[in-house]
């Protein structure tokens, strides 16, 4: 191989030095400039390491290839032990002032006030290189900016959790990570040992609900609600305080995959959240959500319409306490480098800013030690908060010294309080500052809940009261696929025990497909509904940053193709061609082929004219499996025999055929698509 002679190349250096850099958020790159040891010692060469004769062993005076292989070695930090693996984007937070009168935080204060923000969603079994469309629960993590300091809504796509108390949560997460003989099955919770765990703390009958419901799918990150789970205490100008809950609410509505698409994703596509977050942010389609709060009274026992505002296992109806909106967030530029930004970030529940107040759950108490405590081992010591992605917008003036990477160079020599060395400096802020409301705590010191947290199945029944027959469907399917996946008979039997505390149909149901008994139960018979919990779609929604696929060969009718790839432009969707070749066809680009192609990219599919004589079996399949999965279906023209050779019907609810391009046909994709399934073909049989 030849050697590098960059003299011949001679690029401008460019970047800041490391001078230049020091107290900035950049660094020197390899986006130009020549390249040099970490110590800025200029190279010229970094393919051969520096050996006694060409033949001869390496020699251990080569700094390069120590410093080079050194780094290397320990460019791997650990893992998050929870939601290893997600992905992350940056935004703008605005604020609709709505929220003065119940807290004071400033960010939420002023109407159209921008705060910045970085979100990190993710899964929470996996580790960080697993799927994305695994079945499980959602992280959902705000880092606001503000201007009073850093707020973080560390939440979950779920308003339930699966515990009452945070002492737990090492059991719960033993239990879904996987076995620890074999260590499978990864980023799952369809496995022995989580259905063991849950169907012995029935306090996890709720969450389990909605996380075999199609929360546990979603379509995409862009299209998940966000709830903060906890209830927290909002305190106002004049003192006041108010309880509240948070929630996210995707502008693009709230939808789902479906089972068979999730698992299609799991192999073909392990990173389809991802791509799907930062291609919608790189074509201008921004993610959107209005962040919104249920407003509780704060009264003495903390319980609202008998609902124990401390325990996060019960969520309050919308219809009981409305969600009102008090700002939106923008999700517009993705990370320039995702170990700094994403994997270094790092979230606390107790990053709060005046007017924000954690309760008295005894989930929140406990997350209060471990985000601190785990940041230590996960980014290496007390110092994270130095680096870029986690440094405060509002100054910061503490007087934490020293420890493992201190990048701060401190001035002065009385790093305490009071002083008289440093002038007194900094002073405290009386006026300002982050007081909690003084409340009055009393009790016994005993390790026991309260009795208000007993009632572990009546919102379990509710949540199943709240689903349309559709998403019934779906949740008894997830509870058989995952009990299905279980060996211990043992463990089967009584999650059906618990199963039938919520719903006999259900019940019966699941205990059919396992070809179990189904127990008796008692479900609470006033459980009620709560419609707000229903994904399901009525009226055709926006559409951006959703795809269609078109099938086309070298004749088709690439006029028509133009026409709908305009339209479904000007609703911030896009197209793209799918043929037997790659490059082009016409002026079109042929961006998959069968070869690459798989339907779950897609939220429709359509056949172009000429596209009907077809017969590569993978286009069929690609069909078969938009037609199961119940999206939208075009074909014009000809393309209309290859839906037939696909034993698709013409007919058929959500398939679109016509004779030749229309307007007609056009308008009709989009509003099927804003509908997301054509959920009257279920269940598809194709
Ligand atoms: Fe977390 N959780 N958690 N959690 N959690 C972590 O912090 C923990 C809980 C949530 O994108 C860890 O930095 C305990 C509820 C999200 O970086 C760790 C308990 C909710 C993320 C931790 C809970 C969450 C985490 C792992 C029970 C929803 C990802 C790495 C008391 C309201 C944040 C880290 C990101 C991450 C502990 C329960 C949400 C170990 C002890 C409830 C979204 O500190």
């Amino acid at each position: 191989m030849a050697k590098q002679k960059p003299d011949q190349a001679a690029p401008e250096p460019v970047g800041p030095s490391g001078a230049e850099a020091a107290g900035t958020t950049e660094w020197r790159s390899q986006t130009g400039g020549y390249l040099t040891t970490a110590q800025g010692t200029r190279l010229p060469d970094t393919d051969h390491s520096l050996k006694a004769g060409p033949r001869g062993p390496l020699l251990m005076e080569d700094f390069h290839f120590r410093e080079k292989i050194t780094h290397f070695d320990h460019e791997r930090i650990p893992e998050r032990v929870v939601h290893a693996r997600g992905t992350g984007a940056h935004g703008v937070f605005r604020s609709y002032g709505t929220a003065a009168t119940a807290t004071r935080a400033g960010f939420l204060a002023q109407k159209d006030k921008e705060t910045p923000v970085f979100v990190r969603f993710s899964t929470v079994l996996g580790s960080r290189g697993s799927a994305d469309t695994v079945r499980d629960v959602r992280g959902f993590a705000v880092k606001f900016y503000t201007d009073e300091g850093t707020f973080d809504l560390v939440g979950n796509n779920m308003p339930v959790f699966f515990i009452q108390d945070g002492i737990k949560f090492p059991d719960v997460i033993h239990a879904g990570k996987p076995h620890p003989d074999r260590e499978i099955p990864q980023a799952q919770s369809a496995h022995d040992t989580f259905w063991d765990f849950v169907s012995l703390h029935t306090e996890t009958t709720h969450m389990l609900m909605w996380a075999m419901s199609d929360r546990g799918i979603p379509r995409s990150y862009r299209t998940m609600e966000g709830f903060g789970v906890h209830t927290f205490r909002l305190v106002a100008p004049n003192g006041d305080t108010t309880l509240a809950k948070f929630h996210w609410k995707p502008v693009a509505g709230i939808h789902s995959l479906v089972w068979e698409e999730a698992q299609i994703a799991a192999g073909a596509d392990p990173d389809f959240h991802r791509r799907d977050l930062a291609d919608a942010i790189e074509n201008g389609a921004f993610p959107e959500w209005e962040l919104g709060v249920q407003l509780l009274p704060d009264t003495e026992d903390q319980l609202f319409e008998g609902i124990d505002l401390l325990d996060p296992t019960k969520i309050v109806p919308e219809e009981l306490a409305p969600v009102q909106p008090i700002g939106r967030l923008t999700l517009d530029r993705n990370p320039t480098n995702f170990f700094a930004e994403t994997e270094q970030i790092a979230f606390h529940v107790g990053h709060l800013v005046p007017g924000i107040e954690i309760t008295d759950d005894p989930l929140i108490q406990a997350r209060m030690f471990s985000y601190l405590d785990t940041q230590l081992s996960r980014l290496g010591g007390p110092n994270f908060g130095q680096l870029p992605i986690n440094r405060p917008h509002a100054p910061v003036n503490d007087l934490l010294r020293d420890g493992m990477h201190q990048t701060a160079v401190h001035t002065g020599v009385a790093p305490y309080l009071p002083n008289s060395l440093d002038g007194g400096e900094p002073a405290v802020d009386h006026e300002n500052g982050y007081v909690n409301v003084p409340r009055m705590v009393e009790g016994a010191k005993v390790r026991e809940n309260p009795v208000s947290f007993d009632d572990h199945y009546t919102q379990a029944t509710l949540f199943w009261n709240s689903m349309t027959p559709v998403e019934r469907a779906h949740l008894a399917d997830a509870f058989t696929f995952e009990l299905g996946k279980c060996y211990e008979q043992a463990v089967k039997e009584r999650m059906l025990t618990r199963l039938a505390e919520v719903d006999a149909e259900l019940c019966a149901t699941v205990a059919a497909g396992l070809g179990l008994p189904a127990p008796s139960g008692s479900p609470a018979a006033d459980a009620g509904a709560s419609p707000a919990l229903s994904q399901l779609v009525t009226e055709p929604g926006p559409i951006l940053g959703r795809l269609v696929g078109v099938i086309a060969t070298d004749d088709a009718d690439l006029t028509g193709i133009a026409k709908l790839r305009k339209e479904l432009e000007k609703e911030g969707a896009l197209l793209k061609v799918i043929a037997s070749h790659g490059g082009t066809i016409g002026e079109e680009i042929v961006e998959r082929t069968f070869l690459t192609v798989r339907s779950i990219e897609f939220d429709a599919v359509a056949v172009a004219d000429g596209a009907g004589s077809v017969s590569d079996p993978r286009a069929l399949l690609l069909l078969q499996e938009a037609y199961r999965h119940c999206k939208a279906i075009v074909a014009w023209g000809d393309g209309g025999d290859l839906l037939t050779a696909a034993g698709i019907a013409a007919d058929a609810p959500g398939v679109l055929v016509d004779d030749k391009a229309s307007a007609a046909q056009r308008k009709a994709l989009i509003e099927a698509m804003g509908l997301h399934r054509a959920w009257d073909r279920f269940p598809a049989q194709a």
